[in-house]
């Protein structure tokens, strides 16, 4: 069939990777979709199979192989693995750090033992391994000005406690069994494609929709609550780049990245360049607001730049323009 058909098409850039075939979980979260884009174009659309528990949208299922996957059902993830032939795992399927917080059972088994069924599969097949981790990995006792990859990591969410146990536990398996496991730890993602769903820095992403849609925006974090954000071009970028890095070449296996750090009052201040009407009220939601003041404010991502080259290319500026392009063309 054409799914076992490994040639590339006309159309896609030719890749020294051995071209590799690549699932994805969770993959109509926020970044699943953009990523599948990606990395067809570099291996061609029948290459990267999309998954998720939900259904597809028909321009989901007409871009590329799209087939149900539960990440709780290890034997239905390893008939995937097998039936596709798949050399990458990305795992995007998670319950974010405010969602998290209203469901603790479901964040445990959802975050914990759908890792552990990831990382099993991933040491059965040898396949390369990437859990992305977090800002929400850090907690009150870590740094929150610049910091680094290595440092105190006590969260206090089930979000971030099963972040740094995935961290933990893909660098041990990588140690005792040599399995090529890789993480970020992504910053809040801005996108307007997608949206993220039952995260802490969702507000940088609603204020978009809501300015636009009604010209108002109340937000759920004091104007002032710093965080390390990120567009999701970079964001994507920073991934794809981070795969392809040859394994000798990582000092480390899990990575800060970023690209900006802003206040809710700076953002709004930005967006009001393209719509000076703006009305930003704050509602402040307690729940978040204190998981917002235990993560950092600015990520030191130093390690990330020299090991591997990551560069970001937007900044505040270039994403609100970046995001009314998209949302609103007229405006810009
Ligand atoms: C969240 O807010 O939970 C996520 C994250 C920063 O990991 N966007």
């Amino acid at each position: 069939s054409s799914i076992h058909n490994r040639s590339l098409g006309p159309d896609c850039i030719s890749e020294d990777m051995n071209n590799p075939r690549i699932l994805i979980t969770g993959a109509l979260g926020q970044l699943g979709s953009g990523l599948a884009k990606m990395l067809r174009a570099k291996f061609g659309p029948e290459n990267v199979i999309m998954s998720d528990i939900n259904k597809a949208p028909k321009h989901i299922l007409e871009a590329g192989p799209f087939v149900y996957a539960d990440i709780m059902d290890l034997k239905g993830l390893k008939e995937i693995v097998v039936n596709y032939e798949v050399d990458w795992l990305i795992h995007f399927g998670a319950l974010l750090s405010a969602i998290g917080e209203a469901n603790v059972p479901l964040a445990m088994k959802i975050n914990i033992e759908g890792v552990h069924n990831i990382l099993e599969v991933a040491k059965q097949y040898n396949l390369k391994c990437l859990i992305p981790s977090t800002i929400g990995a850090f907690g009150p006792d870590s740094p929150r000005a610049l910091t680094p990859d290595l440092t105190i990591q006590r969260p206090r969410t089930i979000y971030g406690v099963s972040k740094v146990h995935a961290e933990l536990m893909g660098e041990y398996y990588h140690h005792k069994y040599g399995l090529d496991f890789r993480s970020l730890r992504y910053p809040g993602v801005i996108s307007a494609d997608t949206k993220p769903g039952g995260g802490t820095t969702d507000y940088a992403v609603e204020i978009f929709h809501d300015a636009i849609k009604t010209g108002k925006f109340q937000c759920f974090l004091k104007p002032d609550t710093r965080l390390p954000m990120m567009y999701v071009k970079d964001t994507l970028r920073s991934t794809v780049k981070f795969l392809r890095v040859p394994s000798d070449q990582l000092t480390m296996r899990t990575y800060n990245v970023t690209a900006m750090s802003f206040t809710p009052a700076e953002l709004a201040e930005e967006v009001r360049k393209f719509m000076p009407n703006l009305e930003v009220t704050y509602r402040i939601d307690p729940v978040k607001q204190a998981i917002a003041d235990q993560w950092p404010q600015v990520l030191d991502d130093s390690r990330a730049r020299a090991d591997w080259g990551w560069q970001h290319q937007y900044d505040l500026s270039t994403m609100c323009q970046a995001m009314f392009a998209k949302l609103k063309p007229d405006r810009v």
